[in-house]
């Protein structure tokens, strides 16, 4: 079987792994801008100012995508870039800027998919309580509005936020993100909230400006399972996903919480600070919520926290691997003899993925879905020259593979986005930890080579995917 011809062909990055120029074009400084330059905060103290000097070689690196037959690039717009203040006057520069990208896209039939948020905004803002305080509500609609008008004749394809749980938990759970709060689990309920009600408004207003595009949000998709068959097993596993996923996802596509959820934080006295207004409004967006993108890179192996553990809030902690407990204490994740690694601790599970997408339509029913990210994060090996990413192309064809059986089966998925497009900076990682099917070379100029997953995606996507 051949993929169906509108379904996209993709790949991913954000504004701050990839574009550098962090002072530049009348950016506003970000919270990243300012987190990363904490000693100690990223690995080997990497930041984002130059990153992949995507911000002046957009040109080269586009024409490589057209070269490898890319269908659409997904890519972020740095809220900094448009209002260097987070709230005031649009800045010309930071429009011409995503024009660019997004002209250059076109010029080679690629489709523009343009993420509003994912996870640099104004340092002013975070320092006024980012989104703690509800004025980010506001301030972000705004954002949006004024990307719409500017970028919306071209770009028909939106995501509001990435990954809400973890620029959230990462933020004030483990404190490992921007603005580095720990264990302050009133503040993650109340963020989550808070991003869920300015992604509401973002929609609504995108829908009154009858642009004809498509709008959604994209999550974390880390699908649980428990360890085994024991009762108190499972039932951390359902817990897990209660908080995890159901949290994350039904506030969009139910427009209400889960209920399970909502009398846990009341009896636990983490409800956030909620109107009726703001409730109304999740359930009245709800509906107009076009398609959920899906981050798949792992499951997760989950069981009761029977010994108690706590957690330790420390960057090495917090880069995706399992062995933390949950921040109530009920469950925690755990490596599993039986399965397969990354170097850095990340399982690699197509099944998982399959479960979980199976999981969502029961839920959900026939929503759209684009999986937005998905990708090996390795150290490539270099064999005479060549950027040799054999395990990169194994992982993203077993990924594929289980789209093309969701997809039989009737799960409505429209598009697949690997992350990376380029080797990037990794946000705790820095540059050691590599996605892409471009390399880039930091010890030659920020060089581009095509990496043998290049070629291969290049093949895949001319077939369709029907040798998959
Ligand atoms: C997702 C983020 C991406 C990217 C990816 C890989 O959570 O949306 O921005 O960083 O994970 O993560 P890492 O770089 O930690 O391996």
């Amino acid at each position: 079987m051949k993929f169906p011809n509108d379904f996209l062909f993709g790949a991913a990055s954000a504004s701050y792994q990839v574009e550098g120029g962090w002072n530049e074009g009348g950016k506003g400084v970000t919270n990243w801008d300012v987190f990363s330059k904490i000693p100690g905060k990223t690995f080997e103290n990497t930041n984002g100012d130059v990153a992949v000097d995507h911000y002046h070689r957009y040109k080269e690196d586009i024409k490589l995508m057209a070269e490898m037959g890319l269908e659409s690039y997904r890519f972020s717009i740095s809220w900094a870039r448009i209002i260097p203040d987070g709230v005031g006057e649009v800045n010309q520069e930071g429009i011409e800027f995503y024009n660019n990208i997004i002209n250059e896209c076109l010029k080679y039939g690629i489709v523009p998919f343009a993420t509003l948020y994912h996870w640099d905004f104004p340092q002013v803002l975070e320092e006024q309580g980012g989104w703690l305080n509800k004025k980010m509500i506001d301030a972000f609609a705004k954002y949006a509005e004024a990307c719409f008008k500017a970028f919306g004749d071209r770009v028909k394809h939106w995501i509001t936020f990435n990954e809400t749980i973890n620029f959230c938990r990462l933020g004030y759970i483990a404190g490992v993100h921007p603005p580095g709060i720990t264990m302050d689990p009133k503040k993650y309920f109340q963020a989550s909230h808070n991003v869920f009600v300015a992604h509401a408004k973002s929609v609504k207003i995108y829908k009154s400006l009858r642009q004809f595009g498509e709008i959604g949000i994209t999550h974390v998709f880390s699908p649980a399972y428990s360890i085994d068959d024991k009762e108190e097993n499972k039932f951390a596993a359902n817990h897990c996903n209660n908080y995890e996923i159901f949290w994350y996802y039904d506030p969009i596509l139910k427009g209400e919480y889960p209920e399970y959820v909502v009398k846990g934080l009341m009896e636990k006295g983490l409800t956030p600070d909620w109107t009726k207004e703001e409730l109304d409004l999740l359930k009245e967006a709800a509906p107009y919520n076009d398609f959920m993108g899906l981050n798949y890179y792992k499951p997760q192996r989950v069981m009761k926290n029977i010994a108690n553990e706590e957690i330790n809030p420390t960057r090495e902690n917090f880069t995706g691997a399992p062995g933390n407990p949950s921040f109530d204490g009920v469950y925690k994740t755990v490596k599993m003899a039986d399965k397969v690694y990354t170097k850095w601790g990340w399982e690699i599970s197509p099944e998982g993925f399959l479960g979980g997408l199976r999981m969502l339509k029961e839920r959900y029913g026939d929503i759209k879905l684009y999986i937005t990210e998905n990708g090996l994060g390795d150290v490539d090996p270099i064999i005479e020259d060549e950027v040799m990413d054999i395990p990169r192309i194994k992982y993203i064809e077993e990924h594929l593979k289980v789209v093309k059986k969701a997809i039989n089966e009737g799960i409505n998925l429209k598009g697949y986005y690997a992350w990376s497009v380029i080797d990037l900076l990794s946000w705790l990682n820095g540059f050691k930890k590599q996605y892409g099917f471009i390399y880039v070379d930091h010890k030659d100029n920020l060089n581009r080579k095509k990496k043998a997953s290049f070629y291969w995606y290049k093949e895949v996507i001319e077939t369709r995917g029907e040798n998959l």
